[in-house]
């Protein structure tokens, strides 16, 4: 199986999240990604290609072009910091109302994002692009029918990222950028199998009917995003029944996630698309240390065959999972699955 690097991932670093009012160290960082791929070196099978250069213009078709220029111009502000300068933004105040004004930086910070574990650094813009350009490649290659299945081995994350916010660790919609681009070929259905919702994917998708969104999912009212992902939630105007979510309880294992990925699966399968795109996360591991769920090692395997019956090519995109001593094992376990080399059937 291919897998398209994002050669730039490293340049997005930030040195802390904020929670609850409170720094912390980063879940969010490079080390995932080099644990993976280790892991996939040492199983074998996997040819590693470096993403194409990012390009601007191939993601504003989706995002906005305002903010896309504001996370490119943040960070070249940032990269000019010296001495006790901020080594990163974050907001402070979150624009709401009936007419929010947005003169100046300090309400575009909240403006464009919404929450505060998500820091802009001098880095952000180009980990963030080269993610979107391994996506965009990744899809390029299914489509053009050589390849039946490709994984985007990327961060940061994507799924969170809405068209003008950036939030949950997400800066740009990789697996949205994906499934916007196949949808010129035919009908397209995003997975989401990450344990938070995929509210970004949701937001961009929510009133369309040729891209499919369906997520499984730590119940909001208790597991971030906290704002979307509730099952009442399933599409506006010619999008309204072509989103599907299926929220799941805190503690959830292999016994309650089965039925719905089976679900989630069926849902799929009965919207016959041309293309999967998985939003895959390992964060629903039950070593994950913020994701809450009991999901083992062993069951990635079974989650990577379901996705496999659904027959049509694939692109993987990589998204949470924060235990990096696990996470290298799940995501061979899911590939391996998927290409039908190791797992049984969901
Ligand atoms: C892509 C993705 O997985 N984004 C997730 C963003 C979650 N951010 C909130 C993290 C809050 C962590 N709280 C720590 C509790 C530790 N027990
Ligand atoms: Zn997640």
């Amino acid at each position: 199986m291919r897998v398209i690097v994002n050669r730039h991932q490293a340049a997005h670093a930030p040195p802390q999240e904020t929670d609850n009012g409170l720094p912390v160290p980063p879940w969010e960082v490079p080390d995932r990604v080099a644990a993976i791929r280790a892991a996939l070196e040492v199983r074998g099978g996997f040819v590693f290609e470096d993403a194409p250069p990012g390009d601007a213009d191939a993601v504003t078709g989706l995002h906005d072009p305002a903010y896309v220029t504001y996370l490119r111009e943040t960070g070249a502000e940032l990269a000019k910091a010296r001495g006790a300068a901020p080594r990163f933004v974050v907001p402070s105040v979150f624009p709401f109302g009936p007419a929010p004004r947005v003169r100046g930086g300090r309400a575009a910070r909240g403006g464009y994002c919404f929450d505060t574990f998500t820091p802009i650094t001098a880095g952000t813009y180009a980990a963030a692009l080269g993610g979107a350009a391994a996506a965009l490649r990744a899809a390029d290659l299914v489509a053009g029918g050589g390849d039946r299945a490709v994984y985007v081995l990327t961060r940061p994350p994507g799924h969170h990222a809405e068209k003008a916010r950036c939030g949950g660790y997400s800066y740009l919609n990789n697996a949205a950028l994906a499934a916007d681009r196949l949808s010129k070929l035919g009908p397209v259905a995003v997975l989401d199998l990450d344990v938070h919702h995929g509210n970004g994917t949701q937001h961009l998708f929510y009133h369309r009917a040729d891209v499919l969104t369906v997520s499984v999912h730590g119940d909001p009212e208790l597991l971030f995003p906290y704002f979307s992902g509730f099952e009442d939630e399933t599409g506006t105007g010619p999008g309204l029944g072509f989103n599907r979510n299926l929220p799941l309880p805190p503690g959830t294992g292999e016994r309650k996630y089965r039925p719905a990925l089976e679900t989630a699966l069926e849902v799929v399968s009965g919207f016959r698309p041309a293309f999967v795109v998985v939003s895959f996360g390992v964060d629903s591991h039950e070593a994950d240390p913020i994701g809450g769920f009991r999901l083992p090692t062993e069951y990635f395997a079974k989650m990577g065959a379901g996705v496999r019956q659904s027959g049509v090519p694939v692109v993987v995109v990589q998204e949470g999972g924060y235990n990096c001593d696990v996470l290298g094992a799940c995501a061979a376990k899911f590939l391996g699955g998927l290409e039908g080399t190791t797992g049984t059937s969901a």
